[in-house]
């Protein structure tokens, strides 16, 4: 990582948590509600989600201010994900971010309402009157990540993933539970930071989607061999719960090699798309080799 972007990372990084913490004032009741999304939210986290936003929002010259909000959306949703996620009726851990999961720190119910909560806050941010240019551009951003989450994306993939433990599937059928399921919101999230400033071309549109489907898929794939590889340390969540849940991966389909070389790949694919954008795409291009490289 140039130090350059590992200055850039490490600054949005500290600008997202102040603007997570505005849209999750403190004060607000139900002050235990509001402690549990705090809790979940704050922290912890790559902020992975929200550093795309911003860089494809680079792209398009979207007003920081825009983009800020944008990403807090984005970020929400993907925690809320989370916390469902953790949960003893899906994948049931203990550890998130390092620290104990929410439905471990206060009750089940408390994880469920607030993962809930914290998914219409992220809506109710991207109607806020004035969030863009016009209504339009604000309909598209809803409709882009209420599709991205919804049965054909996150939760359809959610369920093909519990549908799959224990069961011998498919290399396109990991493809395409592993592209709903995570990569379907890491696609929003570029497409929505592109969607709040000036309007890209048909074509730089769909250079840009296929770049974003790309490392989406790669995020996962790295996901699967960090599982496999990384320790509960470094990860900050309980390491190789793949292989002793039995589920189905991209190394226990293909090996670890194969499922490096796949990554690599889908890399090497999302770099070619970006190549119409030149100088524009530098952090769009940084974010992909850190999504590839990283070790947590
Ligand atoms: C609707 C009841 C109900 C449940 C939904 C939506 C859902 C359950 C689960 C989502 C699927 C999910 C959690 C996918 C995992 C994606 C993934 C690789 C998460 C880790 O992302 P990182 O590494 O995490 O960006 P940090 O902690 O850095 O933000």
């Amino acid at each position: 990582m140039s130090q350059h972007f590992s200055a850039w990372l490490s600054a949005q990084q500290q600008r997202m948590e102040v603007v997570l913490d505005e849209v999750l004032p403190p004060r607000m009741q139900p002050r235990h509600l509001q402690e549990v999304m705090r809790y979940a939210v704050l922290n912890g986290g790559k902020r992975v989600r929200p550093m795309l936003v911003f860089a494809a929002g680079e792209i398009v010259a979207a007003l920081p201010a825009r983009l800020e909000k944008i990403a807090a959306a984005v970020e929400l949703v993907h925690v809320y994900s989370l916390v469902h996620d953790d949960l003893p009726a899906m994948d049931d851990d203990i550890l998130r971010r390092g620290k104990v999961t929410t439905h471990i720190k206060y009750d089940e119910a408390s994880a469920v309402l607030a993962g809930d909560a914290l998914q219409s806050c992220a809506f109710e941010i991207l109607s806020e009157p004035g969030l863009c240019a016009s209504a339009a551009q604000q309909l598209e951003l809803i409709r882009l990540l209420s599709h991205a989450i919804g049965a054909r994306g996150m939760c359809g993939g959610q369920v093909l993933d519990l549908q799959a433990v224990g069961r011998t599937i498919t290399l396109p059928e990991l493809e395409m539970m592993h592209i709903m399921k995570t990569g379907a919101l890491i696609r929003a999230a570029v497409l929505m930071g592109a969607t709040c400033g000036q309007t890209l071309s048909a074509q730089e549109y769909s250079q840009l989607d296929h770049f974003a489907r790309c490392i989406g898929l790669a995020f996962q794939v790295v996901d699967d061999i960090l599982d496999a590889e990384g320790s509960t340390d470094q990860l900050g969540k309980t390491a190789g719960k793949d292989r002793d849940h039995d589920k189905p991966t991209y190394v226990s389909l293909l090996g670890l090699a194969a499922a490096r070389e796949k990554a690599q790949m889908l890399y090497h694919e999302a770099m070619t798309s970006l190549a119409p954008f030149g100088r524009q795409a530098i952090r769009l291009e940084e974010l992909a080799s850190f999504i590839i490289k990283r070790h947590y």
